[in-house]
């Protein structure tokens, strides 16, 4: 006989079944009631009480299933020698373990609540630990800060409890269970539970204990918990600090005069500074009994909701935000707080003022940092059954009684634990769990415990039981409408609006910001949004030769999963910007430099801050060069208020000369040096003089193999040039075609769909006739789609002088064409060894028709290759707009010269659009001999159609008839 084969995912045979009779402990898996045995939540803090964390390198056994997980392993005398090692906080996907898994809403298990697969990978933890010398013989209780999904734990033989809710704390009382040494803690947890259901928010599925884990003695006679309320009068600038706790605690906050302050006791504190993201001004202060001292940093703001407006401090607020999850490329939702810190900083240098805490609360130092830094925070709930929408909504937890406790538990432990943080301006009862009465008493129990923050749930969409309104995606029309009280119920209509999700930021995009931007400001109560999202969830692997990309869903071959659109951040997953980061900032720059009728206007955007804190200067730049610059007297003003300012005096210049005027930061910041740009202008000087005489003159010569006009070399049979000076090329020909973008291919966008169809990838040019008109090279053709009938005539005007060769290429549709085009432009091939690239045009970054705020005018340089970027998902990248014109050179100096008239756009690549279209990974790219130049009229813009709005209408590409002229010039080394 032979031995049965083991089935797939399971490194030991499941125990024995036995009809009717339970033979695991593991119930609590499979129980939609919360945590237990855990005591009552409170206030994340730090006391001066010892303190004893826990993380570092733990023993580990991944099990196949929670009946597979071996029996024991709390006792002393388990041997789990042949145990790994793990690291704690950590992944076990992330550590050699099983492997990550992405969706986005659906369960990637079968939708049958409470009940879990069988096949639920069961990680159980061991380690132990010895007391330091002074530990404190005292109470004390073991804190888990994050532990995904379910964890059963025990100290020293004893069973603690299970906790739930992944991305919230538990702590256990432990006092008499701990030993001076050889303390043994155990703990196993499951990747699936009941909490599952909750959490379905769209991210990878990470296991484990994934947070701190920290001992805390406990003094008797200590601070248990504590509530400090800082309310801020605006209308006399009076602050009210009020400490809850229980009797005998006291607050102190020397530099208030504030000393011993007994709980329960109000106190009125004049001319206090309050705190704002703007200016977040703490005062540091303790919390403290005879036995225990808990440092806190005091906050004073109050937040309201006010004629249909949500305010701080009597200041109606703007949030400029982004939807943050806890990523890492390498740790997942493993956060280090270098990482945490990079994130407010870059947040901060990119004029971001408010996180949502997408969809769960953060690790608790990073609450910590918004308050030093300066963040409003809508702090989530983590809380999400978004699969339920796959099945109509039925079965929804959010209304089945068995959840209550659940949804309340989840709420309580959030509300408690992050309560003490002025950023945290609003609560948010969780992300896209349909409706029900769990929700709203989730939300009669906030409103009750904390009176002092409005209530957020996007998915209420009739604000039963919120205070703001929120959508998610609206359109730029919906929110016009919503601003303008005619869209929706009464209720709603009386409420402030956020966009909690707007601008998916999926690959390239989105398109569209400055226009919500110009809604925000139109109408009072729509007080901005949170871009989806701030980075991209790839995770860092290699392939089989070494090179490093981001992988995302089905990397890992999930039999279920939701492909790139796990990436969707403005910064890449190893927190480089992308492009979408440089626009955002400008377009939610939070002082506006603009220049009309040799004038300037500077209009102060803050919410509360004026503009004292910040120096103007100026550059004058001709053709890009800089000429003259100075420094600029701007008046300071208070948020809202605008001035006007004659242009410093200028030297004359000759050449298109433009001014830029820029806002830096006057002092060192948190997050920023001084000198640190916050905001920009620019307004021209002297416009571009007449161009010089077209090239002409140049008489073509025609022998059998090659047509010759001036610095070009025809192929007398195509038309096509096929050298400029000595340099081989290809082209240019019409192109139409671009990489599809993630938004291109969008769901709610039918261009990818719609271009495809129309066959704008396969266009075949034929050549209707060449013609020599004068001393010019006509060269006739059509470029049409097989199988179908319409099409575009492209002429190819081409004249000469001895060293300038001019195209005038002139396009007019035939026929009825049934879509807008991804780009209307030339493409061409130019040596591989023209690697660097100079322009006097819009940059340094990449831009579209529908995000080119950040572009500026100027004289850029780069590499063909850092032109590129590296979107996780290979599309249509890399786009310079504006040019008047455009150098690519070898290193020798030796090139060409490409001039607009008067301005065109460009990539070049080391690969076609074909390539960058059939990439999967970063990695699939492979430079090939030539770089593939084009060179446009325009593209369509991007919008945000990956999840939202298409591209506006005044940013579509219509084919119309157009043309393009480009004078092409070979250079010689310098
Ligand atoms: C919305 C989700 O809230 C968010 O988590 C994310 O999945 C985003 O979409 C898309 O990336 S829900 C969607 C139905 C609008």
């Amino acid at each position: 006989m032979t031995a049965p084969l083991p089935l797939p995912g399971r490194s030991r045979p499941a125990p024995p079944r036995a009809e009717g009779k339970l033979l695991t402990s593991s119930s609590y898996v499979e129980d939609p009631a919360p945590s237990h045995g855990s005591s009552a939540p409170r206030s994340a803090f730090r006391s001066d009480a010892p303190a004893l964390g826990l993380g570092g390198s733990w023993r580990f056994l991944l099990s196949p299933s929670a009946e597979a997980a071996p029996d024991g392993i709390e006792r002393d005398d388990y041997d789990d020698k042949g145990w790994d090692d793990i690291p704690v906080p950590g992944h076990w996907q992330l550590a050699g373990h099983g492997s990550p898994a992405y969706t986005n809403v659906r369960y990637p298990f079968p939708v049958n609540p409470p009940h879990v697969p069988s096949d639920n990978p069961t990680g159980d933890y061991r380690l132990s630990f010895d007391l330091p010398d002074e530990w404190p013989d005292e109470p004390a209780v073991l804190r888990f800060d994050g532990i995904d999904s379910c964890g059963r734990v025990w100290l020293n033989g004893t069973e603690l409890g299970v906790t739930k809710g992944s991305r919230l704390p538990a702590e256990f009382d432990v006092g008499p269970l701990l030993r001076p040494r050889g303390n043994l803690l155990a703990v196993r947890v499951h990747q699936w539970s009941a909490a599952s259901y909750l959490e379905d928010q769209d991210m990878w599925w990470l296991s484990g204990i994934f947070r701190d884990v920290t001992l805390l003695a406990r003094p008797a006679g200590g601070v248990r918990d504590f509530t400090v309320d800082a309310g801020y009068d605006h209308l006399t600038a009076r602050g009210t600090l009020r400490l809850d706790a229980d009797s005998g605690v006291r607050i102190s906050v020397p530099e208030l005069g504030v000393v011993g302050l007994p709980a329960g006791q109000p106190a009125e504190v004049a001319d206090v500074t309050p705190w704002s993201a703007e200016e977040p001004r703490l005062y540091e202060g303790e919390v403290h009994t005879g036995t225990e001292r808990v440092p806190v940093r005091i906050g004073f703001r109050t937040v309201t909701v006010e004629d249909g407006q949500l305010r701080v401090n009597g200041r109606r607020i703007v949030f400029r935000g982004v939807n943050r999850h806890e990523f890492h490329p390498d740790s997942g939702r493993v956060v280090p707080r270098e990482f945490a810190v990079a994130d407010v900083e870059l947040m901060k240098r990119h004029n971001v003022n408010a996180v949502r805490t997408s969809h769960y609360p953060p690790d608790p130092a990073f609450l910590d940092l918004c308050d030093t830094y300066g963040l409003w925070v809508i702090d989530e709930c983590d809380l999400e059954t978004h699969g339920f929408s796959e099945l109509d909504w039925q079965g929804n937890p959010s209304d089945d009684p068995r959840w209550a406790d659940a949804y309340l538990d989840r709420m309580r432990r959030m509300v408690e634990r992050d309560k003490n943080h002025p950023s945290v301006v609003l609560w948010s009862l969780g992300n896209e769990a349909g409706t029900g009465r769990n929700l709203a008493a989730a939300a009669e129990w906030t409103h009750r415990r904390d009176p002092t923050r409005p209530l957020h749930y996007e998915g209420d969409a009739d604000c039963a039981y919120t205070d703001v309104h929120s959508r998610m995606y609206a359109s730029h029309e919906v929110v016009d409408r919503i601003g303008r009280g005619v869209e929706g119920p009464e209720r709603i209509r009386e409420l402030p609006f956020i966009l909690c999700e707007f601008g998916h930021a999926m690959g390239n995009g989105p398109g569209g910001l400055l226009e919500y931007r110009e809604l925000f400001e139109r109408h009072p109560r729509c007080q901005g949004g949170f871009v989806w999202e701030w980075i991209d969830h790839g995770l860092a692997r290699q392939d089989a030769e070494g090179r490093a990309y981001f992988a995302y869903g089905g990397d890992f071959d999930e039999p279920l999963h939701d492909g790139n659109f796990v990436i969707d951040g403005i910064v890449h997953p190893d927190r480089t910007p992308s492009p979408a980061l440089a626009e955002f900032a400008k377009v939610f720059e939070p002082v506006r430099i603009t220049g009309a009728d040799g004038a300037l206007r500077v209009t102060n955007h803050y919410d509360i801050l004026s503009s004292a804190h910040l120096d103007f200067s100026w550059v004058l730049e001709q053709e890009g060069t800089e000429v003259a610059r100075g420094t600029l007297t701007v008046p300071p003003l208070a948020a809202g208020d605008s001035t006007d300012l004659p242009l410093p005096v200028l030297p004359a210049t000759g050449a298109e000369s433009w001014l830029t005027v820029r806002a830096a930061l006057a002092a060192d910041t948190a997050w920023a040096k001084a000198g640190h740009v916050v905001a920009w202008g620019q307004t021209p000087v002297t416009a571009a003089p007449a161009l010089p005489a077209p090239a002409a003159g140049a008489a073509p010569d025609m022998t059998e193999s090659a047509l010759r006009l001036g610095p070009g070399v025809f192929d007398p049979l195509t038309g096509q040039l096929t050298a400029l000076g000595g340099l081989p090329v290809e082209g240019p020909r019409l192109d139409l075609w671009r990489a599809p973008t993630d938004n291109d291919r969008g769901s709610e966008n039918p261009d990818e769909r719609s271009w495809r169809a129309a066959g704008l990838h396969r266009l075949q040019h034929r050549l209707v006739g060449t013609e020599l008109l004068g001393d010019a090279l006509v060269v006739r053709t059509r470029v049409a789609p097989p199988g179908l009938g319409f099409g575009m005539r492209a002429d190819y005007h081409w004249s000469a002088d001895q060293q300038r060769l001019r195209l005038r290429l002139e396009v007019e549709p035939e026929g009825t064409w049934p879509c807008t085009l991804p780009r209307l432009g030339v493409r061409m091939t130019v040596p591989a060894a023209l690697g660097r690239a100079e322009w006097f045009g819009r940059g340094p970054g990449e831009a579209y028709a529908d995000s080119r705020q950040a572009a500026r005018i100027g004289r850029f340089t780069s590499t063909v290759d850092a032109l590129q970027t590296p979107y996780v998902f290979p599309q249509e990248n890399g786009n310079r707009i504006d040019l008047r014109w455009l150098r690519l050179t070898s290193a020798d100096g030796a090139g060409l010269r490409v001039d607009g008239e008067p301005a065109f756009a460009f990539t070049a690549r080391r690969w076609t659009s074909e390539h960058l279209a059939a990439a999967a990974h970063t990695t699939d790219l492979e430079p090939g001999d030539t770089i593939v130049l084009n060179l446009d009229l325009a593209q369509n813009g991007l919008g945000s159609a990956s999840c939202g709005p298409g591209v506006l209408p005044q940013y579509r590409l219509h084919p119309d008839s157009a043309t393009l002229t480009l004078t092409f010039t070979p250079e010689a080394t310098p």
